[in-house]
């Protein structure tokens, strides 16, 4: 099992992407190439080993139903992961025991900025979060980011605020 979940849920998507970039889910062999070293880019990961790695991804891969549809982008001539978005899936009950979806650590590699792949990330964890029958898809996003993420589809929640405590 080296995807975190099937690479067959993307075949009926249609995904634009930069030449010379594929995307696909997370791989155990990431972890090889980059894959740790871009989510410091996005917030602090803190020293962990690859066996809390490994054992963080093999416990989401076994998950039924599947909850964490991590969905990479490699520069196929490097293969090194450059970005990276995280599609996960609440279980409720309800909505008719349905499920919600969150978009999570939206990252792109600095060197790779401005090539549209974040657009491309955002395009295809929307149309699998509705493949997957999600009733709400959300984020959390600065201030400024708040535009671009307009573009697919998401607004402001009037009403409805984003509180958090921190441990
Ligand atoms: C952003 C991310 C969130 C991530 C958090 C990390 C998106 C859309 N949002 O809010 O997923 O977990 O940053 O920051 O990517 P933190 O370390 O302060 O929690």
């Amino acid at each position: 099992n080296d995807y975190i979940y099937p690479p067959s849920l993307l075949n009926d998507i249609n995904i634009e992407i930069s030449e010379g970039f594929q995307i696909r889910p997370l791989a155990a062999h990431d972890f090889g190439n980059g894959f740790i070293q871009l989510l410091s880019q996005l917030t602090v990961v803190g020293e962990v080993s690859s066996k809390e790695v490994l054992k963080r991804f093999k416990t989401m891969v076994s998950m039924d139903p599947l909850s964490y549809y991590i969905t990479v982008i490699e520069d196929i001539a490097t293969q090194k992961i450059v970005g990276s978005a995280t599609l996960v899936i609440e279980l409720k009950f309800i909505h008719g025991v349905g499920c919600r979806g969150r978009i999570e650590d939206v990252v792109v590699d600095k060197e790779k900025r401005g090539l549209g792949l974040a657009k491309s990330l955002n395009q295809t964890l929307v149309s699998l979060a509705k493949n997957l029958g999600v009733y709400k898809l959300s984020l959390e996003c600065k201030d400024a980011l708040i535009p671009f993420y307009e573009k697919f589809g998401y607004k402001k929640d009037e009403g409805n605020n984003f509180l958090v405590q921190r441990f």
